[in-house]
């Protein structure tokens, strides 16, 4: 049905992106299949890396102090801190009340208990089908390290039995510390040396064919510092050139690239200690463009490379550019960023990812950036409906459903 007038616009895409069914394509949780490894919970949410840095800034507690007490007593101290006695209105922090507004639960009280007696009474199975439905989240891809001595138990003896959950190859310590875990991949049965010989080379991908093929990966990813460089002479660029592209084209899957870490610049933060730098687009262009048979999907971490990231996305269709990583998740930079992406590539990226290491944090992760989409994409159908362009109901559904999932599944199949 046409969009008759702009009232009509406004509570159609709203009512639509509400109900939209999304594929969340970067996450750090798992299926119960994995055990200890899926957080949830209050206390989990208040000691998540980004609140636990927000809580320094306030306090003068020495941090392994702070790292040795239970996560239940950091929780206490995080609640008192950043939300009794500073008001809670950061991103992450506001994140929080909105998971327990979301849940039906009485976030005036401010009773941390009583919000621990609830998920207390939760039962994990129902609770994650909970998530889902209010998050409209249907499906999420997990990180999947093979060097994680707590995973990798799961893979070879359970695997993953929930359908909601995708999994996606991560390999850092293969790509960024290639010296220390390529005795792993000997440990395992990988005939590789030190110095990444031919032999090697074809040793690792068999490594990569045999892991993708055991979690059926949808795509392998990695995280990059902002040196990140192609081509250069490194064992990474090697193992990138030799090894993951030649087997991504040949399993016909996408190199999923996160670009502009900068890893513990303050160790002492443990998960918290990561920043972020400028990385280098003239490397995105060049894997885009001497590669043309394989499939790229990169995030940049720096505000700074968003622009040139939406051009680069322009010049080369094997690339898929997503979400507002981390430090970027912030609904000011989420706005500038899905404008610049939109009003330079119309519908084909993919907006966001909700990183979310809680399941809850689905909730809020999703909440809070669907409603500034809807916002966008308001704006941006107005625009074309002053120019006498009409725009159907069906059309904004179809719109929709690609950028919240369809791009991502249309870009694996391509
Ligand atoms: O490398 C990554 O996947 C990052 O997203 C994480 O390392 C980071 O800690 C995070 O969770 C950011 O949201
Ligand atoms: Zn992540």
């Amino acid at each position: 049905m046409a969009i008759k007038d702009k009232e009509m616009l406004k509570k159609v895409v709203e009512n639509t992106v509400e109900e939209v069914k999304i594929t969340d394509i970067h996450t750090h949780i798992y299926s119960k299949d994995f055990g200890e490894l899926l957080l949830w919970g209050i206390d989990e949410l208040l000691v998540y890396h980004y609140l636990v840095a927000e809580f320094f800034r306030y306090s003068s507690i020495e941090y392994d102090e702070f790292f040795k007490k239970t996560k239940r007593e950091q929780a206490d101290l995080i609640w008192q801190t950043l939300f009794i006695e500073h008001s809670p209105v950061s991103e992450s922090v506001r994140g929080v009340l909105t998971v327990l507004k979301k849940l039906g639960l009485d976030v005036e009280s401010r009773n941390l208990d009583e919000y621990r007696q609830y998920f207390d009474s939760m039962e994990l199975n129902d609770y994650i089908d909970k998530v889902f439905e209010i998050s409209g989240v249907k499906e999420v891809v997990m990180t999947n390290d093979p060097f994680d001595d707590k995973e990798s138990p799961v893979w070879n003896e359970i695997g993953n039995n929930d359908s909601r959950f995708k999994a996606a190859l991560r390999i850092d310590p293969l790509l960024n510390s290639y010296e220390d875990s390529y005795n792993r991949l000997v440990e395992w049965g990988y005939n590789v040396t030190k110095d990444l010989d031919q032999n090697s080379i074809e040793e690792v991908k068999r490594f990569l064919a045999d892991n993708v093929k055991k979690m059926d990966a949808l795509y392998m990813a990695v995280s990059l510092p902002p040196s990140f460089c192609i081509p250069e002479d490194s064992l990474r660029s090697r193992l990138v050139e030799n090894c993951v592209i030649p087997v991504c084209r040949e399993l016909n899957i996408p190199f999923a690239m996160m670009i502009g870490v900068n890893k513990l610049v303050n160790y002492k933060l443990q998960l918290a200690g990561d920043s972020v730098g400028k990385g280098n687009i003239r490397t995105v262009e060049y894997l885009c463009n001497t590669y043309p048979e394989n499939k790229f999907m990169v995030t940049m971490l720096s505000k700074e490379n968003q622009h040139e990231l939406a051009i680069t996305a322009r010049k080369f269709r094997n690339l898929m550019i997503f979400g507002c990583w981390w430090f970027l998740n912030n609904p000011s930079i989420i706005e500038e960023m899905t404008r610049i992406r939109m009003e330079t590539l119309g519908l084909s990226f993919i907006p966001q990812h909700s990183d979310a290491r809680v399941l809850d944090q689905l909730i809020y992760k999703w909440d809070h950036s669907k409603k500034i989409i809807s916002k966008i994409l308001i704006d941006k159908y107005s625009d074309i409906m002053d120019n006498d362009w009409t725009i159907t109901e069906e059309e904004i559904k179809r719109d929709i459903d690609n950028i919240f999932s369809n791009n991502f599944w249309e870009f694996l199949n391509k």
